[in-house]
């Protein structure tokens, strides 16, 4: 057994922040955590800890083409003229690409400070739609990332099969999303055993939305999926509601909510458009709202109803969806902002008077990624050590400490300021470098250069 001890002169604990907290790691799990006590020679000493947080949500190899769509098209671009754009970009991946683009995705991950990923992983078929010579060329391409990085995978394979309501044959830039239930279920299959070459990957069941996933089929993923969890983009775009209405007879998180068995071991994506009674709804459910503010805004999707949310008690976790721009402070921040924009308030979803915004903030999305993730999580025995030091040399940390210290991460200096990152007890983030992270740009550059040439 390995075994190592940690000093830390101050970590965020579940009951908040800690002084001189020892922490005992034995083969990549937290063994003991003790605070206030003094450190002893062999210690590995770091500054100020936090436990890594889990990112619920990603389209890994849409890293790619960040910055690609942001010039204006002929008429009103929307997410759905953005999605044409989208569809370009993956048509000619191959194999390499998205391992290469994963690479780095899942790298700026880690130095962000995500020690997990949601990898919602729909892009399944070759370029021309067949499946390639093994079915799970690309699941494995994912998994394999996820090694070279050492992050924490939860892999979330998607179904997918319809263009829209009332089962729409896809359209040809969908077609290396489609499956079959039967197909479907050997990729489940293969991605369950790939799973087992990492060591404390999960795999839940994806069906991408109600758009792309009839009723009838959603049942028979439900029943696959058994204990895992269940992910469904849900409720992003008004167009969505307004043809979920007239499919399916009611708004999709209101659907959901009465024709599925959402709990806590779903995540619903977005979930934008939702009134109070599907506010209060999903929140009273136990499910996680998977929520990817930075994409959100690029999107334009709106804005989440977060302090009704949260007032009524619900459970949300953090995803950099599109990986516009990776950044987990960011992703808080941004959190925060659209409820300032929207309510003209300030502070509007710290837990209580005299409470940090940031501290509130990200204690939810680490509680609420993990049970998305279905990982463990924070500094506590029986999770894995999955932690970030912070760089108290930059400049926006000078003379912060605790609260004050979050608040300035969250809202001044965001993901420059990590500086260490550990994955089970290993570290794999210096002086806010992935440690193989030269290699990883290099692969990315000729990449995109046989990508976008
Ligand atoms: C996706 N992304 O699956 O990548 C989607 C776009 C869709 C977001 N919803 C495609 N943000 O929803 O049809
Ligand atoms: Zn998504």
């Amino acid at each position: 057994m390995t075994k190592a001890h940690f000093f830390f002169d101050r970590a965020l604990l579940p009951t908040g922040w800690a002084r001189d907290v020892r922490m005992r790691v034995d083969d990549g799990i937290v063994a003991t955590v003790e605070a206030g006590v003094a450190v002893r020679s062999g210690d590995l000493r770091h500054g100020v800890a936090l436990p890594g947080l889990c990112n619920l949500h990603s389209h890994a190899f849409q890293r790619g083409m960040a910055g690609l769509a942001e010039v204006r098209g002929p008429a009103g671009d929307t997410f759905w003229t953005w999605r044409e754009v989208m569809y370009r970009f993956l048509d000619r991946l191959d194999p390499d690409m998205v391992e290469a683009i994963a690479d780095l995705a899942f790298a700026e991950m880690l130095e962000a400070g995500f020690t997990r990923v949601g990898e919602f992983h729909y892009l399944h078929q070759a370029p021309d739609g067949a499946p390639y010579d093994n079915p799970a060329e690309l699941t494995d391409r994912i998994v394999a990332a996820a090694s070279d990085t050492g992050i924490g995978l939860t892999l979330l394979p998607v179904f997918y099969a319809h263009s829209d309501f009332a089962g729409a044959p896809p359209k040809p830039g969908q077609r290396r999303f489609i499956h079959t239930l039967d197909s479907f279920s050997r990729l489940l299959d293969a991605g369950r055993d790939a799973a087992r070459r990492l060591p404390d990957a999960r795999v839940g069941i994806a069906p991408h939305s109600l758009r792309a996933v009839t009723p009838e089929e959603l049942a028979v993923l439900l029943d696959a999926a058994g204990d895992a969890p269940v992910h469904i983009h849900a409720a992003e775009q008004d167009k969505e509601v307004s043809d979920c209405v007239a499919a399916l007879g009611a708004r999709p998180v209101e659907w959901l909510i009465a024709n599925a068995p959402v709990d806590a071991r779903w995540c619903l994506v977005h979930a934008t458009q939702m009134t109070a009674a599907e506010t209060n709804a999903l929140a009273g459910s136990g499910a996680v709202a998977g929520l990817c503010p930075v994409t959100e805004a690029n999107l334009g999707d709106g804005v989440f109803p977060s302090e009704a949310y949260l007032n009524a008690g619900g459970r949300f976790g953090l995803g950099t969806d599109s990986n516009i721009h990776i950044d987990a402070a960011m992703e808080l921040r941004s959190l925060e902002y659209a409820q300032r924009l929207s309510i003209k308030g300030r502070n509007v979803l710290a837990d209580a008077p005299g409470a940090s915004t940031g501290v509130s903030l990200f204690q939810k999305a680490l509680a609420g990624g993990a049970q998305a993730l279905a990982a463990d999580s924070g500094l506590v025995p029986g999770a894995p050590a999955d932690f970030l030091t912070l760089d108290e040399n930059h400049p926006s940390l000078f003379n912060r400490h605790d609260d004050a210290l979050l608040d300035s991460w969250v809202f001044a200096a965001g993901r420059e300021a990590v500086d260490g990152v550990w994955r089970r007890g290993r570290q794999v983030v210096r002086e806010g470098r992935h440690v193989r992270r030269a290699e990883f740009v290099e692969r990315y550059r000729l990449a995109l250069r046989r990508l976008l040439d």
